[in-house]
């Protein structure tokens, strides 16, 4: 180490940092073989530890597994110790001066428990508190490296490790699953070249186009501050009051008050980015990327009425329902969709692409599906991973840039500043389910819970004490796409385009089904009957006229009120020309996975058909479905033919709206002690009022009956969703009821107000 100074004479780094050379960075300075380090460094750093790897994840293999093993603790066969490893005596009494007497200040076993526990919460997220997350990979399906650099695209059927976070917005972390509200959809890829994260949701726009106004957004969102009221839900006069006052909210509010805001499952929802990306290739060219999720489970929703009956039966219903699609094998897939155009091409649209409350409608633009996600594991534990993981725009790898989105922007500082607080510090990303799979080396060092032990007494670039290292990976390393800035004023606007409210919200409306559109309409009138400021929902109805003149006189009337006066337009500017999406419809995602993991509840008492009831849950079980036998009470009952069943839930714990279709199976008597039981008729009169599929075999029937349930729609036709067959032809219908439970809903039924 003598001749150090001969050896490195100079930054090689530095011509680089100046002028026009900074413009094309350079290669780095790069130890050209390991003996070359070895000779120009101390031994401290060079001495191998066998923590280190070589930075390189195997392919295909989701090695966010193995390197949390680290870090996994399993207690079986141990015994209990303190913190300090010591072991524990006694874990029930506290060290007293005499059985009755004081307890002793130098019980530090007792303090040590006590204080921790003290502090076992952190602040839960500012928004999106309530969330449920899951391992998994996304394999591409193809090599993309002529658009992207990005690892998870290099090559056909390459896997890189994921960790998936849904949640809802508004609510704290305790509150109910199945609010109205934006889904939250966020994907951190354990990628080899670092972590990405894609923070999206599941709603393609924002409420508004620039950063400034998120805290105002969710200061009238959140529980009104002087009373903490309501509990996640937008449906108070604060939100309303700040969304009719920014019209630019228009279009993610027409998805806000459709049924994407209130998904049957978080397996049945798309996520989207959201934001106008970049993709880079190695040559350093550029292309715009919208990114899509599509699920393959089909996207389906609830009906509002079951949702907040669902907040009480089980406020968990989402985190349960992918936690237990996981545990049961039953993988939870999406395919990504690129949306990918070129700048030239941006610039022909009739909207600007920087501007998060608008789509780029596949009808410009198709989506090219170009992988798929794959949800496999649960968590092993909910703080350690799903509460701790930190989620942040700015977390981008070579291949994936940014664009001047200024949504975008604020977000790419938010999320790394939030983590300060809520983490505790600035090593949140040693956190092992934040720690990339890829080796992190660097010169930062020291802060609050650091967990690396950087050797050597390098910890400063350019050195030469190290050999240099960590050294720059120039072009390897990831580099800013070199966009050009025009020199102008600085200025606080927007662009002219981004004036337009309202036509993406009127393409949004012109695309739904009749059923959809009444759903919006339900939407909107609840939410504005909560609403106890006349004005405020004037207002709103004022914006409304501007997207359709239908939408709001069903509105207006909805709530006993005149149709208003326009809001005046922010733009004149003449209106885009395409009228429709098909894709913008929810139900033009049928799935592709039949009934699996469907709910289907079969009605049982004394006398019921005890051979009908194993045939029916034997055959919808074959079928990926899950059937489960409800009575009034726990235990047995006896069928007709003396054969018993054992009941798995009563009808109090397990009422209708958790079931996605109902079986009354035959048996006389067993239909007549049904038809006795108020919470059997409401069970039936639930499931017909949320459309759900019904079949009933022979007596079955009755309960319907019992129940006021019409036999037929409206105009006499029979309703397609009430399955009846008789014994003998059981087979037949239960293929008929299959198919209704394949579609989800029975729509056809549907009446406003209800009839039933
Ligand atoms: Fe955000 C959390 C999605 C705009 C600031 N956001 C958060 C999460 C999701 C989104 C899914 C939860 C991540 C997790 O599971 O931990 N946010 C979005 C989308 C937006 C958006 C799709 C618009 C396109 N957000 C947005 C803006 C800002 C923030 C404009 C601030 C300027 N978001 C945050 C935050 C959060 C957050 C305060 C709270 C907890 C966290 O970040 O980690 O920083």
């Amino acid at each position: 180490g003598m001749d150090l100074a001969a050896r490195t004479p100079y930054n090689a780094n530095k011509p680089g940092e100046y002028g026009d050379a900074a413009r094309t960075p350079q290669q780095g300075q790069v130890a050209k073989s390991s003996t070359d380090i070895a000779s120009a460094s101390t031994a401290a750093e060079n001495i191998p530890s066998p923590k280190t790897g070589n930075g390189q994840p195997p392919i295909g293999v989701n090695n966010t597994n193995a390197p949390l093993d680290r870090v996994r603790a399993d207690s079986n066969g141990q015994m209990l110790t303190t913190n300090q490893g010591v072991p524990v005596a006694n874990n029930q009494d506290s060290l007293k001066a005499g059985l009755r007497g004081p307890t002793l200040m130098e019980d530090f076993i007792l303090r040590e428990k006590i204080t921790h526990f003290d502090h076992e919460r952190i602040p839960e997220r500012i928004v999106h508190a309530r969330g449920s997350a899951a391992h998994g990979y996304f394999e591409s399906y193809e090599d993309l490296s002529d658009i992207t650099r990005a690892a998870p695209f290099a090559q056909p059927g390459k896997k890189t490790p994921v960790f998936v976070r849904f949640s809802t917005v508004a609510g704290e972390r305790g509150s109910t699953d199945t609010a109205r509200d934006v889904r939250g959809f966020a994907v951190k890829f354990y990628t080899d070249e670092g972590n990405w994260d894609l923070v999206g949701n599941n709603i393609p726009v924002f409420f508004i186009q620039d950063a400034m106004k998120f805290p105002d957004l969710v200061h009238a969102l959140k529980p009104e501050p002087h009373n903490a009221m309501p509990q996640a839900a937008s449906a108070h006069d604060t939100f309303w009051d700040f969304v009719s006052l920014m019209p630019e909210s228009m279009h993610m509010l027409m998805w806000a008050m459709s049924d994407r805001a209130i998904p049957r499952s978080y397996r049945m929802m798309q996520g989207f980015g959201v934001h106008t990306f970049r993709l880079v290739n190695a040559a350093g060219e550029s292309v715009f990327v919208k990114f899509h999720w599509t699920p393959l489970q089909g996207t389906h929703s609830l009906v509002w009425d079951e949702a907040v009956k669902i907040s009480g039966a089980d406020p968990d219903f989402h985190r349960r329902d992918l936690w237990e699609a996981i545990e049961a094998g039953e993988f939870p897939e999406w395919e990504l969709g690129l949306q990918v155009f070129t700048e030239e091409q941006a610039d022909s649209f009739e909207f600007d692409v920087l501007d998060a409350t608008k789509i780029v409608p596949e009808e410009l633009v198709p989506l090219r599906t170009v992988g798929k996600l794959v949800l496999n594991r649960n968590p092993d534990n909910f703080f350690a991973e799903t509460e701790q993981v930190a989620f942040c725009t700015a977390h981008v790898i070579p291949g994936i840039d940014f664009t001047n989105d200024p949504l975008l922007h604020g977000r790419i500082h938010s999320y790394v500043d939030t983590q300060l607080s809520r983490l505790g510090g600035p090593n949140f990303h040693e956190i092992p389910i934040n720690a990339p799979v890829a080796q992190v080396h660097n010169n930062q060092r020291d802060g609050m819970h650091r967990q690396t032990i950087n050797r050597g007494r390098v910890s400063y670039e350019p050195n030469s004490l190290g050999g240099g290292c960590p050294f720059q990976g120039g072009r390897m390393g990831f580099t800013s796409f070199p966009q050009q800035t025009f020199v102008e004023d600085k200025v606080r606007g927007k662009p002219e385009l981004f004036a337009d409210h309202y036509s993406q919200a009127r393409l949004f409306w012109q695309s739904q089904t009749p059923v959809e559109r009444a759903h919006i309409i339900g939407g909107f009138r609840f939410e504005l009957t909560r609403v106890t400021v006349p004005a405020i929902r004037e207002r709103t109805l004022s914006m409304l006229v501007n997207v359709d003149a239908s939408l709001a006189n069903a509105v207006a009337s909805g709530l006993g009120m005149a149709v208003p006066d326009p809001q005046p337009l922010a733009t004149t500017r003449p209106l885009p020309t395409y009228r429709t999406s098909p894709g913008l419809s929810l139900l033009a995602r049928p799935g592709q996975v039949g009934i699996h993991t469907r709910r289907v509840a079969i009605l049982v008492a004394d006398g019921v058909d005890a051979a009908g009831v194993r045939t029916i849950y034997a055959s919808l079980l074959a079928d990926g479905a899950v059937p489960r036998v409800v009575a009034s009470r726990l235990g047995q009952v006896t069928g007709a033919d003396g054969d018993t069943l054992d009941v798995e839930i009563s009808l109090e714990a397990g009422p209708s709206v958790i079931y996605d279709a109902v079986v009354v199976p035959a048996g006389e008597k067993s239909a007549q002690t049904l038809a006795a039981d108020a919470n059997a008729l409401d069970f039936v009169r639930l499931q017909y009022r949320h459309c759900k599929p019904i079949m009933v075999v022979d007596a079955g029937a009755q309960l319907l009956a019992s129940a006021g349930i019409p036999a037929t729609l409206r105009d006499g036709s029979p309703d397609p969703g009430i399955i009846g067959a008789q014994p003998v032809d059981a087979a037949a219908a239960l293929a008929a009821f299959k198919a209704a439970l394949a579609q989800h809903r029975v729509w056809a039924r549907e009446s406003d107000p209800p009839v039933v």
